[in-house]
């Protein structure tokens, strides 16, 4: 038998590990306009007004609130992003990524 035949017969299993998921959460402070983060979160996360709003007066409420649950460069990307467009209008509204137990 040639190495190739022999190749050919190993049966090789590959188990894939299930890409950990990350939560985008969105944190309360006190100065960042409630309007603000409305518009954050509907620009950024393509969320409708209600949910927008909803998900910011959970944060507001509780302290922070999930916003998203997605692959870890997605959530990442996603959170900086919006911190960085709060950045720029001067407010210090933090969007962070931790992983799903
Ligand atoms: N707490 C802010 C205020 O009273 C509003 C706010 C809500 C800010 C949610 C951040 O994640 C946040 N103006």
């Amino acid at each position: 038998m040639s190495d190739n035949e022999v190749a050919r017969k190993v049966k090789v299993k590959v188990k894939l590990e299930r890409p950990k998921l990350y939560k985008v959460m969105l944190l309360n402070d006190d100065y960042t306009p409630r309007e603000f983060v409305v518009g954050v979160l509907k620009a950024v996360f393509h969320m409708s007004e209600e949910a927008g709003y909803r998900v910011m007066m959970t944060a507001h409420k509780m302290g922070s609130c999930v916003v998203v649950v997605c692959a870890r460069d997605i959530a990442e990307t996603k959170a900086k992003e919006a911190t960085d467009l709060a950045k720029e209008a001067g407010f210090p509204l933090l969007f962070t990524t931790e992983p799903e137990e």
